[in-house]
């Protein structure tokens, strides 16, 4: 029979077991027995560092019961589940986070406080996770904390990397440096192993890296020979070249106010065996040490490019190795439900984010027809209604293709199989299309040239059951551009869109307790309550009207721009002018953003304040205007963009005449946790991209969340956020998408020379060629992307764009309607919530229901 379980006396075991935390007695005694234990520490040598540490150690034992509980929830209930593969998950910081998550900040800060430090010191301990880019990376890790709190039975797939976004300095030129992310030389306390950790990160000793989870491994295949076999089933055998094993490392996710705790599952590779055997009884030492090396290396670094694909082989091997890894993990897990595997799709949904992770849909095509020994159709039936794309971009420079000598080299089975689908595919678009030879070269997945690519995003396309973009007009332009020939030939209605969220609890409540708790007390709703359904917010409306209201916003905003000059002051040593209008442009920089238009109006208005006599100046209100963003390191002209606005603030920043009423800093390092100080203290933000190129930018939305007004272009999300807060709450300016190709044209073949067709926008890149921030001749490439060709469009939208900068100025000086604008701003973002969005992923793709874990602990009962 079935062994008893649990063994021995259930009674012992059931009074033994443990309950999350909810007191601060109990908070206060988990954390010291982590420093007197896991830290091996006494209360006389305990740090802000330490105190981190046992603290994050005491939620991390809390999250780990919630998540147990979830997992075991899960298996029991064998709900359809969906897996959201994404390259970059950009997490930021996790224990704030968590303690919000989990209804226990005050417990936690109260018990803190008794063992004689203070929470907002212990929080700044943290390092940022910054395993992401930008907003693809960041919406990957807002969708993570709603399905969570959503209780939707999703997990994510991503790598482990051992250095993430590197980090960014800035040279006394203004150039910028890059530095490594060695992310996890301090032990990350938010990965569970079910081994003790005994890492001591300050006594400098030798700190071995994470302890894995050594049951849950797959080995991933390189290189090698695929042989077709001889008979006509299709399949083949393939075999030989490199096999690296994936080790799993789970990070909780827990959700807001349920015991909801989802997973991340993030890969690391490392050599199949510390040594090929083989290579090393024929004495070839080298090499065996060489294989070891290559396998680690998969994994060692994320690439630090956005929108830019680079064709690198290491970077097309952390795709297959995730892939391949995470699809083994997904089919084990659906395999031990005994169900046919033709049931896969209604069990299993899987959201690429991007095309990053297109390779898995040869690689399941090859386990089920080499593997599981399928038919071709059955295979491509179950895969054509497991996958979903999203497409984030439609710069043709971010659309990744693979030379197909690459591929052949590196994954010789599957570049067969797209042959494959290729060949059946062009057969289908033949029928349909009989002699269009035309539109066979435009679909097909290869395109012609020496050497030959794949295009992933036709290959995700042909091979997801539906395809969405991530804003309104962006799925628009996805529609009618890229992937206009597949709406023809499949239907529009594989093609929808899914507009962008934010996860109101970290990009508010966290960011901004004070404006929450305002809130909550305006709306007399419990924080639980309106975070989880933020159209809730609607009801702040008519508090607009409220003079007494108003002047706490206006104060809350007002401390908000105090804390960020004091990160100014500690990180930079520069003092800040609180009483002027905040006004940031945060994001990486990249021509498309035009960070460049923002400091050529920054200049514009230098000068023209230069101009004024001291009583004209003094009608001005004033402005500082913050930068943060890093630059890809080979992107030459966003390098070159941020030394001058370094050089810029200087000249300005020192200059008597002008900087009581314009200042300039640019931030180093932007990271979440910096984004977390910047956003709430905001009056203003710019998202300022030429029309057309912004798929949905996510932080316009944390932004105006927070009560920001927005300056931007009619692009991506902007106009969303512009519907739902009315168009009288924004400043719009700029040509719109439709005008833009035409404009590019009469750049190219029509160029009028710039003194006439910008006279203003002239005059300052004069001023920056003949030396007023220091050596013109630095910045003559950059200039030169303007006065030839301007592709991104500064001089056909510089006029407009200084219009709606003073259409800013003229409507802050009626401080009451400013205000008014601030709180209707907020009190409309409840669209933008990615509980929103997660949903609509949830009900309109991946057909997937919630499931609320069990209130108490059910782990005997198993
Ligand atoms: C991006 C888009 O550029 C950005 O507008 C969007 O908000 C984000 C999330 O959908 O995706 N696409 C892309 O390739 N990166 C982005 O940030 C790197």
């Amino acid at each position: 029979g079935k062994p008893k379980w649990p063994r021995g006396d259930e009674k012992a075991w059931k009074e033994a077991m443990r309950d999350v935390d909810t007191d601060t007695p109990s908070i206060t005694r988990s954390i010291v027995s982590h420093v007197q234990t896991s830290l091996a520490r006494q209360a006389y040598n305990l740090d802000d560092f330490g105190a981190y540490q046992a603290a994050a150690l005491s939620v991390r034992d809390n999250l780990i019961l919630n998540w147990n509980e979830t997992q075991l929830g899960y298996t029991k209930r064998e709900p359809k589940r969906a897996y959201y593969l994404s390259l970059e998950f950009l997490m930021g910081r996790t224990l704030d986070n968590a303690l919000l998550n989990l209804g226990l900040k005050d417990q936690y800060k109260d018990g803190v406080k008794q063992l004689g430090f203070n929470m907002e010191d212990v929080l700044e301990q943290e390092r940022d996770a910054a395993l992401g880019n930008g907003g693809l990376g960041r919406l990957a890790a807002c969708y993570l904390d709603s399905s969570a709190s959503q209780e939707l039975p999703v997990w994510g797939y991503g790598l482990r990397y051992r250095y993430g976004i590197f980090q960014q300095l800035i040279s006394p030129e203004g150039n910028q440096l890059e530095a490594p992310d060695p992310w996890l030389e301090m032990q990350n306390p938010w990965e569970a192993s079910h081994l003790p950790v005994l890492q001591h990160a300050r006594l400098d000793i030798f700190l071995p890296p994470q302890l894995p989870r050594l049951d849950v491994t797959y080995e991933v295949r390189f290189y090698g020979n695929a042989d077709r076999l001889p008979d006509d089933s299709g399949r083949a055998l393939w075999h030989g070249g490199q096999e690296v094993l994936a080790v799993a490392y789970d990070v909780m996710i827990p959700g807001c106010y349920t015991r909801n705790t989802n997973n991340l599952r993030l890969w690391e590779s490392k050599p199949k065996r510390g040594f090929d055997l083989n290579s090393f009884n024929a004495g070839d030492y080298e090499r065996a040490v060489e294989s070891s090396n290559s396998a680690a290396a998969i994994t060692s670094v994320l690439y630090p490019n956005d929108h830019t694909t680079f064709g690198k082989e290491l970077r097309l091997k952390q795709q297959y190795f995730w892939t391949a890894a995470s699809l083994q993990d997904i089919l084990r897990r659906f395999k031990n439900m005994d169900k046919p595997i033709t049931d896969f799709p209604e069990y299993v949904s899987i959201q690429l984010n991007d095309t990053h992770p297109t390779l898995a849909i040869p690689e399941l095509m090859r386990i089920l027809i080499d593997e599981e020994e399928l038919s071709w159709n059955t295979a491509w039936h179950i895969v054509t209604n497991t996958f979903f794309y999203t497409n984030h971009t439609v710069l043709p420079e971010a659309l990744e293709k693979w030379p197909v000598p690459l591929m052949e080299h590196l994954l010789p089975r599957h570049m067969q199989i797209i042959y494959d689908i290729n060949l059946f595919f062009l057969q289908a678009v033949e029928r349909k299309y009989p002699g269009d030879r035309d539109r066979l070269g435009r679909m097909s997945l290869i395109e012609e040239g020496f050497p030959k690519h794949v295009r992933m995003a036709y290959l995700a396309c042909i091979g997801s059951r539906k395809v969405n973009g991530v804003a309104e007009l962006h799925s628009e332009l996805v529609r009618t551009t890229i992937l206009k020939d597949f709406v023809e030939f499949e239907g529009i209605s594989k093609f929808g869109n899914v507009t962008n969220g934010i996860t109101p609890r970290r990009w508010l409540d966290q960011c901004n307790p004070e404006l929450s708790a305002l809130i909550s007390k305006t709306l007399k709703l419990e924080k639980s309550v309106w975070l989880k359904d933020l159209y809730k917010l609607k009801d702040l409306l008519p508090f607009a009207e409220d003079p007494h209201f108003r002047k706490e916003w206006a104060a809350i905003k007002q401390r908000n721009k105090e804390r960020l000059a004091q990160h100014v002051k500690t990180f930079l040593g520069l003092e800040v002018n609180t009483k002027a209008m905040f006004d940031v442009q945060i994001k990486r920089l990249h021509e498309y953003k035009r960070q460049n238009l923002n400091i050529f109006g920054v200049i514009h208005r230098y000068l023209a304040i230069k101009k004024m006599t001291p009583e004209e100046r003094k009608k001005l209100n004033p402005r500082v205007v913050f930068f943060a963003g890093k630059a890809a390191p080979a992107y030459y002209i966003a390098k070159l963009t941020i030394r001058l606005i370094v050089n810029v603030a200087r000249v300005i920043n020192a200059d008597p005449d002008t900087k009581d009423y314009l200042s300039l800093y640019f931030l180093p390092d932007y990271s979440v946790s910096v984004a977390e100080i910047l956003i709430p203290a905001s009056d203003i933000s710019q998202h300022i991209s030429t029309a057309g190129t912004e798929a949905s930018g996510t932080s316009n939305m944390k932004f105006c969340l927070n009560g920001g007004l927005l300056v931007g272009t009619v692009d991506g999300a902007n106009i969303e956020i512009a519907e739902e807060v009315g168009e009288n709450n924004v400043f719009f300016f700029g040509h719109l998408a439709p005008a833009v190709e035409e404009l590019r044209y009469q750049h190219l073949y029509h160029p009028v020379p710039i003194e006439e067709k910008c006279p203003a926008l002239a005059n300052v890149l004069n001023q920056v060629s003949g030396g007023l921030f220091g050596d013109g001749s630095v910045y003559e490439p950059l200039l030169s992307t303007i006065r030839q060709g301007d592709y991104y469009l500064l001089s056909d939208d510089f006029d407009s764009y200084i219009a709606a900068l003073a259409m800013v100025d003229e409507a802050y000086l009626d401080n009451t309607e400013w205000v008014k604008k601030s709180i209707r701003t907020t009190a409309n973002m409840g669209k933008f919530s990615s509980d929103r969005a997660i949903n609509e992923y949830a009900e309109s793709y991946w057909n997937l229901e919630a499931i609320k874990v069990p209130t108490t602990s059910n782990f005997l009962t198993g």
